[in-house]
């Protein structure tokens, strides 16, 4: 990872948690004088005067003051890692310029310069209508277009579900995001440290899956080889992300404690391959556990309206509604044969079965 990137109040606060060598960008004094960082870009609303207090909520404001820090962020953002809250208006507003600018950039990004990024989103039951009326029109203005465009590498959606469920201080829910992130991102370093018992992750195949333009949803847990995989994936989804979608690719790391059964993986490769996924893997031997664990990526895709929808599904009847008209209010919906073409595409397959079952898969035909 080249750079961690930190926008707005959250995207700071949690990339700077994740390393104080991240770069942060803010409008506000404030909130930049907060963090330790490698690096702190204060971006200029048009005009140049105010208190620098923010964009107060308003994407707009902070898609302007994009201007003023475009030179600085579009020489740092290849190979790096993008965090931002997609409610409020700075983190919103200047990572939608960063996104526009990667869908109009005129060449293919290379895999090794792929931009990462990871969106926290509000919980639509408790958090303010402006809040999640950015989200929505960010999610169909800004991520669906990058995402077509292939110009972005993986995209982790966080939700504030949880902090607001089970009353989370701020500041120990952005260190389970942190956790969690590092956790996955340590996939490659486990597999050069630890003794490979079959498979293999190198950081070249790592970095080839985290450069494809999809969803990642990610999770880790203890895994019992006598029951079966597919129900405890589901019980043990990252409740800090989105589910995921039928996926289209996977990867996994297996850690086995000593002596451990090393075979186990086989039900996992099965599992997939019934999705019609071939997953990447490895399986290796780690002294340090008690237990069989299982480290699971999953990439999905999304169309604007279910991405929108996505991060309401477990709102109740009062949010639903709220997020309803935010999407007649943003989302127009394309014709699905446009859409279809675009997965098949993206998914680069030799052969037509291949194709086929792909959109099989995603419930087209
Ligand atoms: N998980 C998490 N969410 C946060 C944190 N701070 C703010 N949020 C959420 O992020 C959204 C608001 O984004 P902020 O990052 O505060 O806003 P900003 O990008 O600085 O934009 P303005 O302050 O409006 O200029 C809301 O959904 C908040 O609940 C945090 O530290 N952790
Ligand atoms: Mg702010």
């Amino acid at each position: 990872m080249k750079n961690i990137i930190g926008i707005g109040g959250a995207g700071s606060k949690i990339a700077t948690k994740l390393s104080e060598e991240s770069i942060v960008v803010n409008v506000s004094e404030v909130e930049l004088s907060k963090v330790v960082a490698k690096e702190k870009i204060q971006a200029i609303l048009r005009g140049g005067s105010g208190a620098y207090k923010g964009c107060r909520m308003d994407p707009v404001i902070g898609h302007e003051a994009y201007a003023s820090v475009s030179r600085e962020l579009e020489g740092r953002i290849r190979g790096s890692l993008v965090i931002a809250a997609t409610g409020g208006g700075t983190g919103n507003g200047i990572t939608k310029g960063i996104m526009d600018y990667l869908v109009k950039l005129p060449e293919k990004i290379r895999v090794e310069d792929k931009t990462l990024f990871a969106l926290v989103l509000p919980y639509a039951r408790l958090e303010s209508a402006e809040f999640v009326e950015n989200t929505s029109m960010f999610l169909n203005e800004s991520v669906a277009p990058a995402i077509d465009s292939g110009n972005t590498g993986n995209i982790f959606m966080f939700t504030n579900r949880l902090k607001f469920e089970e009353r989370i201080p701020e500041d120990h829910f952005n260190q389970m995001i942190v956790g969690s992130l590092k956790e996955f991102l340590a996939i490659p370093q486990k597999n050069a440290e630890l003794k490979l018992l079959d498979g293999h992750i190198d950081q070249e195949d790592f970095d080839l899956f985290l450069s494809k333009p999809y969803f990642n949803h990610f999770t880790v847990f203890n895994y019992d080889a006598g029951q079966e995989f597919g129900r405890q994936l589901s019980e043990h989804t990252n409740t800090l992300l989105l589910p995921a979608e039928a996926p289209i690719e996977a990867l996994f790391l297996m850690e086995v404690p000593v002596g451990g059964d090393q075979t186990s993986f086989y039900n996992l490769v099965e599992y997939f391959n019934r999705q019609g996924v071939k997953p990447i893997y490895s399986v290796a031997e780690n002294p340090e556990i008690g237990a069989p664990r299982v480290t699971v990526s999953q990439l999905y895709s999304r169309k604007p309206a279910e991405l929108v929808h996505d991060f309401n599904t477990v709102a109740d009847q009062h949010a639903q509604t709220k997020v309803k008209k935010t999407i007649t209010q943003y989302v127009q919906l394309e014709p699905l044969e446009v859409n279809m073409a675009d997965e098949a595409k993206k998914v680069k397959t030799s052969d037509q079965d291949d194709i086929v079952a792909l959109l099989k898969r995603i419930h087209k035909i």
